[in-house]
């Protein structure tokens, strides 16, 4: 069976899945995309989810053609169309076809683009012994310039981000705002504990307010963690006793070195592995069941 793709009401062909070069999403970065996980036949925090892709087009000015009902109905038609338990929802909208010339007027018509397909973790090994970070030059996207909590088709910031992590010879950077406070990583958030106390940066220091980054603040209580969203800095990373990451992608990582400096032994460590593990329990357990 062929993998199907939602493109503007219709499932179609993956090959046929084709949008125009007039379309400016591919012309301006012009539209907004969202990045679903199903677990067993669950889709995770599915209104989280839709309401923030709503919020990310709102904060555009971009009239999604759907109502919220109808976009969730259309993402499970087509994870069903797959017929997939465990995958990857990439939803895209973009501002659609129009002339050559930055104007989103011209663009009556927004694509509306459903994508269910396999999941790319990290690999299995970090999940165990824990990821390693640099962090780059290429600086967070101040806040009044592009919102980092919209999730934009303009993500050249984290990739270029992501490419200096690439040439550091690591998977993933650390990215601090124009204020040099740490904001995020290139597609995850960033969490750091120190004296039994659980730190992710505010949205405000230039963070996506991520799905998974709630599920964590809402799990580290349980575990005897404060919670605090506060802005630190490097300083704060290399002196911490735990780090890790959370995201769509990478649901919760350990980070064991920054910057080649180890944190803490260099091991990930207890706190995080609770919250991994918990992590997973709730997200194969909760969430709207697909079948
Ligand atoms: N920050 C940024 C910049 C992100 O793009 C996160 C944090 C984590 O948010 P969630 O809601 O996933 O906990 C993201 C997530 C993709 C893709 O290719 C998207 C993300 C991450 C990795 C891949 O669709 N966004």
């Amino acid at each position: 069976m062929g993998q199907k793709v939602y493109l503007n009401g219709e499932l179609v062909e993956r090959e046929e899945a084709k949008v125009s070069v007039w379309d400016h999403g591919f012309l301006y970065g012009d539209g907004i995309f969202e990045g679903i996980r199903a677990y067993n036949g669950r889709i995770f925090r599915f209104k989280q989810h839709i309401d923030r892709l709503y919020d990310s087009a709102k904060a555009i000015m971009l009239d999604i053609p759907l109502t919220k009902k109808e976009m969730e109905e259309a993402i499970i038609k087509t994870i069903q169309a797959n017929e997939l338990e465990d995958c990857y929802i990439r939803l895209v909208i973009s501002r659609g076809i129009g002339d050559l010339g930055l104007n989103p007027e011209a663009c009556p018509n927004p694509n509306v683009i459903i994508i269910a397909s396999d999941i790319e973790l990290y690999p299995a090994k970090f999940y165990e012994e824990g990821l390693e970070l640099v962090t780059v030059p290429t600086r967070r996207n101040i806040p009044e310039a592009l919102n980092p909590r919209i999730k934009s088709l303009n993500y050249l910031n984290n990739i270029l981000a992501k490419m200096e992590a690439n040439r550091a010879g690591v998977l993933e950077a650390v990215m601090l705002n124009n204020e040099g406070y740490v904001a995020e990583c290139t597609g995850d958030n960033i969490f750091i504990i120190k004296d039994d106390t659980l730190v992710t940066p505010p949205v405000h220091a230039g963070a996506l307010k991520g799905i998974k980054r709630e599920v964590v603040l809402e799990l580290a209580p349980e575990f005897g963690l404060e919670v605090k969203e506060e802005l630190f800095t490097r300083h704060d990373l290399y002196i911490a006793d735990e780090c890790f990451l959370s995201g769509t992608a990478a649901e919760v990582i350990p980070v064991v070195k920054i910057d080649d400096r180890d944190i803490a032994d260099g091991t990930p460590g207890d706190y995080t592995w609770d919250l991994i593990e918990a992590f997973r329990e709730k997200a194969n357990s909760e969430g709207l069941s697909i079948y």
